[in-house]
């Protein structure tokens, strides 16, 4: 029998993913974190039996949920991170020249033990504008007296410690945590997964009356249930398909030259929404 891991979705709809062995395991208070060497997919970090990343396809989530956060925002200096332990999403942020400083908040120290371990390539933790702070991400936000130009959600499904980062009261939140010209992007499941939609229904609500402009974006991760994901981009001010957003999105071209999915007319077609996907948020 070969070894295999298996993520079901829908009763026994899936995915499967060959295995070589096992690299990691550890529960933790909040949850259980492995690590799988796989046959295709290199290092795979699943929590709870749900996939995180896998070292071939982490490229596609980091960028997206970061570089369209980072290109909306005019300078972005200051940036928040809510959970990303693995690092992915602070090495993409890192990657932009007018960053000072970004704090990193993950309540689970053995998503950070296991990326060091087994994803060496995904976390840039010697950085010193980076801040990594061990606790909870809502409790941060609600207490920080910080402002933030951009605030991305990395966080895991809506189920377990993640629950709260699709409440409203923690969108609130991280609102009053931005400044004036603030970027906020989340990551907001799969169209394809029906028992998601509640919750990405609610991000959507809340994060439209909050914020001026709200809009979903997709992007293709093979490892993500049925492969398409969608994401969510709050501003204050800028619209992200503004010419200005794109404009600034094809400047760096140094920057541009390191990514592998990300672009500029990857950005603005990111966000043509097709209708099923549409009606899942609107009214
Ligand atoms: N089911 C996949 C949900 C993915 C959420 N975050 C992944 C963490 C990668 N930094």
């Amino acid at each position: 029998m070969p070894l295999q891991y298996n993520e079901f979705y829908n009763e026994q709809t899936g995915l499967t993913v060959g295995l070589k062995k096992k690299l990691f395991s550890k529960k933790s208070e909040y949850q259980l974190v492995e690590v799988f060497e796989t046959d295709t997919w290199g290092n795979l970090m699943t929590i709870d039996g749900m996939v995180m990343l896998s070292e071939r396809d982490e490229f596609v989530y980091h960028e997206m949920l970061s570089h369209v956060a980072m290109f909306t925002h005019p300078e972005p200096k200051r940036v928040l991170i809510i959970g990303g332990g693995d690092g992915g999403t602070a090495r993409e942020v890192l990657k932009h020249p007018s960053v000072e400083q970004v704090d990193m908040v993950e309540i689970d120290e053995t998503v950070v033990e296991a990326s060091k371990l087994h994803f060496p390539g995904v976390g840039d933790f010697d950085n010193p504008k980076l801040n990594v702070k061990f606790e909870d991400g809502i409790e941060f936000v609600k207490n920080t007296a910080a402002s933030y130009d951009v605030i991305i959600i990395d966080g895991s499904d809506p189920i377990g410690p993640a629950v709260g980062l699709f409440e409203r009261d923690f969108l609130k939140t991280c609102f009053d945590a931005l400044a004036d010209n603030g970027v906020l992007t989340s990551q907001t499941e799969s169209p394809w997964v029906e028992s998601y939609h509640p919750s990405m229904k609610k991000v959507f609500t809340s994060l439209g009356d909050l914020f001026p402009i709200t809009k979903m974006y997709l992007s293709y991760i093979p490892l993500y249930p049925a492969g398409m994901w969608s994401m969510a981009c709050a501003t204050k001010k800028e619209s992200p398909l503004s010419d200005e957003v794109l404009k600034r999105a094809s400047s760096n071209t140094y920057l541009l030259n390191s990514l592998d999915y990300y672009n500029p007319e990857v950005h603005r077609g990111a966000f043509a929404l097709p209708n099923f996907v549409k009606r899942i948020i609107e009214d």
